[in-house]
Formats: C-alpha cells, sequence, structure tokens
C-alpha cells in the first residue's frame, strides 16, 4: 500500500528551507486539484496502483536533510565502507548524517532503532533489513510519520518500504557464486553453504538462485549442495560454523559464503587448518579482508559490488524521494553524482550494477 499522503507531504515541510517548502506546498496545490488529490484528503488509501505524489525530475536535492543508515549490525566492516558513502553524500548535499544500528544482526533488535529515527523526524532512513517481514509495522509507522525508507542490500516486502536499492541485478549474485565454486571444484563434489542470518532477505534470495542452478543447470549436474549453515554475520559464530561444516561433511570440496563476515572468517578457518589449499572457498569478501588469504593461496576467487558505492546510491535515492525528485515509482530517474543517472526499475528496485570477481591478478586493484 502507497502512503505518501498529504499527511506525509505536510510533515515534510517542516524540514524543508522556506522556498523548498514553498514549492512543495504549490506542488501539493496542484496535485489537490486533480481526481488523485481528492482521493487522498478521504484518508483511504486502498488503490495500490494510485502514484502517492508526483515526482519532479527536474527538482533540485533539498539542504538539511537528515538522513540515518540503518545497518543490519554495525561493527561489520561491509557496512561501515557504505556508511562512508552515504555520509559523504549526505554532507556534501548539506544534511545531518547518522550512521545508528544493532551490534547483533537481528530484526527484533533494529525495531527501536527504526522507532527512534521516526520519533526523531529522520527524513530517510537506509535500511538493510534483516527480515523481510518482521520490520514492516515499525517501517509503517515510521513512513506514516513522514519518513521515507529506502532500504539497500537487503529487502523488506516492497509494501514496507518506499524503494529498494539493490546491489546488483536479480539473480546475478547467487549465479556468480555457484559458477565460481563449479569452477574451483572442476564440475564436481560436494559444496557447503555458511549464509549469515537464517531470515536474511539477501541471502536467502541468492541461496535459492543457487539451489535453482543446481537444479535446473545441466553444467552442475554433479554437483551438490549437502548443507547449509548459519553463522549470523559474527565472526566466532561463522568461525566454528565452518569448523564444525567440515567435521559433519568429511567428502565436502567447497564452501560458498555468500557474506563477507563469513567468508573472511571460514578463511581463517581454513588457513589454520588442514584444509588449507584442499577446500576451495568463496563467496561475497571484501578485498581489504580477503587480501592476506588471496595471497597465501588459501582463497582463489571471490566477489563482490563496492559496498562504498552502494551506499552512496541509497544515500541519493533517499535524499532524492524526501527532496521529491523521485516517489518510488518504476520509470522515474534521478541523478546520483558521480555514479550517475539511475532508473527505478519495477518494484521500487534501483539497482547499481553487475558484481566484480576478485583474485590474486586484481586484488590489489582494490581499497575497501
Ligand atoms: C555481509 C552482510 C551483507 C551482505 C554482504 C555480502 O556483510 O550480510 O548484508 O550483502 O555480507
Amino acid at each position: 500500500m502507497r502512503h505518501m499522503t498529504t499527511v506525509r507531504r505536510t510533515s515534510r515541510r517542516r524540514i524543508l528551507p522556506l522556498a523548498a517548502g514553498l514549492a512543495v506546498a504549490l506542488t501539493l496545490g496542484a496535485c489537490g486539484g486533480t481526481t488523485q488529490g481528492d482521493d487522498d484528503t478521504s484518508g483511504d488509501e486502498g488503490d495500490d496502483d494510485a502514484p502517492a505524489a508526483e515526482a519532479d525530475p527536474e527538482g533540485e536535492y533539498q539542504e538539511g536533510l537528515a538522513i540515518a543508515m540503518l545497518p543490519k549490525s554495525v561493527n561489520n566492516p561491509y557496512f561501515e565502507v557504505s556508511s562512508e558513502g552515504a555520509e559523504a553524500v549526505v554532507t556534501e548535499l548539506g544534511g545531518e548524517y547518522e550512521y545508528t544500528g544493532p551490534s547483533e544482526a537481528t530484526a527484533s533488535s533494529q525495531v527501536d532503532y527504526i522507532n527512534t529515527l521516526s520519533q526523531q523526524a529522520a527524513d530517510a532512513v537506509l535500511l538493510s533489513a534483516n527480515d523481510p517481514n518482521a520490520l514492516c509495522s515499525s517501517l509503517d509507522q515510521a513512513r506514516a510519520a513522514g519518513t521515507y525508507v529506502v532500504t539497500f542490500d537487503s529487502d523488506v516486502d516492497a509494501e514496507c518500504r518506499d524503494a529498494f536499492v539493490s546491489q546488483v541485478d536479480g539473480d546475478e549474485v547467487g549465479r556468480a557464486l555457484i559458477e565460481m565454486a563449479a569452477e574451483q571444484v572442476g564440475g564436481e563434489g560436494q559444496i557447503g553453504i555458511l549464509s549469515a542470518t537464517a531470515n536474511a532477505t539477501n541471502q536467502n534470495a541468492w541461496i535459492a538462485v543457487i539451489e535453482d542452478e543446481l537444479a535446473n543447470n545441466a553444467d552442475y549436474a554433479d554437483i551438490e549442495l549437502v548443507a547449509t549453515v548459519y553463522g549470523d554475520d559474527e565472526d566466532e559464530k561463522s568461525f566454528t560454523e565452518t569448523q564444525g561444516l567440515l567435521q559433519s561433511n568429511p567428502d565436502l570440496d567447497a564452501i560458498i559464503s555468500p557474506t563477507t563476515v563469513g567468508i573472511a572468517a571460514a578463511a581463517r578457518y581454513l588457513q589454520g587448518s588442514e584444509y588449507q589449499g584442499e577446500i576451495a572457498l568463496t563467496g561475497l569478501g571484501t578485498p581489504n579482508q580477503m587480501r592476506e588469504f588471496v595471497n597465501d593461496d588459501t582463497v582463489t576467487e571471490f566477489a563482490l559490488w563496492d559496498p562504498g558505492a552502494l551506499g552512496e546510491l541509497a544515500a541519493y535515492a533517499g535524499a532524492a524521494m524526501a527532496s521529491g525528485i523521485i516517489t518510488g515509482a518504476e520509470g522515474e530517474t534521478f541523478t546520483a553524482g558521480d555514479l550517475g543517472e539511475y532508473e527505478i526499475g519495477p518494484d521500487g528496485v534501483i539497482t547499481l550494477g553487475p558484481p566484480t570477481r576478485f583474485n590474486a591478478d586484481n586484488i590489489d586493484d582494490f581499497e575497501f
């Protein structure tokens, strides 16, 4: 249900500079004269297809926006890189930036942060969600109070946010993961997955693609997924789960870890074990965390996108929405600084770009 109503717009004006507020008010006035505007005043928001507000593609980013990033958990180097990207954008736009979140990657612990940010009248929250559904009621309340919700990295149900900034197009991550694992085991063998949390939207979507590829792609007919374990994006738990995975599956040939926390912990375990060089390890990692494991041949190749650019794009999307440049509808466009112009796709998804594979040939070219 879209819900960017007159209420939302009114609340936006409290933080806009006078001239900008006037422009929004004028836009609202124009909308109010239409049938759509009349519908809105009834408070009945039941028409899912109704555009919530007019986008103003020629509009300027507003100054003074309060934008916060709420990651799955803080202290994860991946999200710290995303935060640096977002902070640079918000600062450049003359806004106020905050990076805040729980130390554990759970949905319940994110709820309090959403409520607080809403009470603080944040203009936009950039959220990487620990669960696709469990945050929806607090997100609904925040949105009704005037905070735009832009998910990035790990989405919620599309009804519960205004837009999702996706790192990579659709199934491409899952396909890259199984392709790298297959290459590293010579097309046959047993693989196990070391994931993040059991409810993570992003990891579960990638794992579903891996399972689908294994079931339907003839290239992988001789590869078997024997176990999936969860390190909860905690370093120590990921390390222990790696050990358990290897002990429980003596014929394992490869581990796929689609989390930067997991792959770094698994690499550290392999490095100090009898399995180094015997068990292939691939997945999603940051070059800075994985460099030493590539240099000593514990790991051959893994992938990722630029988490800093992802944070930048999320910040621009949140600012564009809070400035009225976009509403989250398919086909709208906005300019994300040096990243260039982006178009909103179906279901409010904005996609950063393809992943990069890192190996001994190129890892020193990347610094994040
Ligand atoms: C971890 C988190 C994040 C994911 C990366 C690949 O840092 O789980 O959500 O996108 O890994």
